[in-house]
């Protein structure tokens, strides 16, 4: 690196071993998350790399003249307009992999409690009924012999697909190209697979191809047994069409993870009894998000000293 010290913006909050590892090495600079404020001519001329967790405002790109790198918190880097980074000339990476066995056991967990109930037979316990009112109910749902399919067969994917095998039910899935060599059944589409399968576990990235797709007609042909998992995007989801499906016994249970605009879940999730709802926690735990945190700076450190980073997205590969 140059004798003139690499400046670092830091839009809101981040995990703090990002915060405390880049002060070892960048001038960090952090500003509100949200639109661009201000700061001076010089610091901005200083500032070559952002790291991010959640949407960095357009603005940010558009003002600092000498940004090289974004470098996102996260797998899913939908809050990052890689389109006009790319139209600076700017790299984006994001954090593939380290999440990926956390997010799989979230999703199996997610699921087992959406079709078992198990966070509202704890509450029961909790609340002193099992001693006043008796046994909890029996659930009318098992994961026994259900026909799961997954939209999204990538790397988090492939792990659910995985830890799915010893429950011994169906696995299928749909994504644009199939994958070979996979004994999983291959749907054409969603609604095929909608239609097959009696859950459906979503794990793909918000983009503007997988915006609603989840819509009441795919969950007409997911059917009254039906079990919706969503640990992708909320984006993916057409939520209000998702509450009348649970509402009306459309489909039987929905389990998520993410939500169309966190932290701000309709209420009309709040009140139905066949929705399992987690804040967005899938890869939440110290051991990851510290993998994930290192991951970010280590992409930053890797561009300041050898031009090189680890994990760029697809849309701005550069030499890892
Ligand atoms: O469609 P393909 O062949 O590109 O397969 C990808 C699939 N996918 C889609 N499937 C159907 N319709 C779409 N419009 C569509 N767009 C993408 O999603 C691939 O199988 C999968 C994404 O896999 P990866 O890129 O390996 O992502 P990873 O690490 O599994 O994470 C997935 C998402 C993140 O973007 C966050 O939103 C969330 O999970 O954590």
């Amino acid at each position: 690196m140059s004798d003139q010290p690499v400046a670092v913006l830091v839009p809101g909050r981040i995990h703090p071993r990002i915060l405390e590892r880049l002060g070892q090495t960048f001038e960090v600079v952090p500003v509100p998350m949200g639109p661009v404020t201000e700061i001076g001519a010089d610091v901005r001329a200083r500032i070559k790399g952002v790291a991010i967790s959640g949407a960095l405002d357009n603005g940010w790109i558009d003002t600092l003249p000498n940004l090289e790198i974004v470098s996102n918190f996260g797998v899913g880097y939908d809050g990052v307009d890689t389109k006009k980074a790319v139209e600076h000339g700017i790299i984006v990476t994001h954090t593939p992999d380290v999440l990926n066995d956390e997010v799989a056991d979230t999703t199996i967990a997610l699921l087992l409690n959406t079709v078992r109930q198990f966070p509202r037979a704890e509450n029961y316990l909790r609340e002193g009924r099992w001693k006043k009112d008796g046994p909890f109910p029996l659930t009318p749902l098992s994961l026994k012999g259900r026909k799961v399919g997954i939209l999204g067969l990538g790397r988090i994917g492939m792990e659910i697909a995985k830890r799915l095998e010893p429950f011994k039910v169906e696995i299928g899935y749909h994504t644009r190209s199939r994958r070979e060599g996979l004994d999983y059944t291959y749907y054409s589409s969603l609604k095929e697979m909608a239609e097959a399968v009696d859950t459906l576990i979503s794990v793909v990235p918000g983009t503007a191809a997988t915006h609603k797709i989840f819509t009441s007609e795919i969950f007409s042909a997911l059917g009254p047994n039906g079990v919706f998992i969503n640990v992708g995007r909320g984006t993916s989801v057409d939520e209000d069409a998702l509450i009348t499906a649970l509402k009306n016994n459309t489909i039987a249970a929905a389990g998520l993870d993410v939500f169309y605009d966190e932290p701000n879940v309709p209420d009309g999730f709040l009140d139905l009894p066949n929705a399992s709802l987690l804040p967005h926690v899938a890869s939440a735990s110290v051991p990851t998000r510290n993998a994930m945190a290192d991951l970010v700076v280590d992409n930053l450190i890797g561009w300041f000293r050898e031009k090189k980073v680890i994990t760029p997205v697809p849309e701005t590969p550069v030499k890892g």
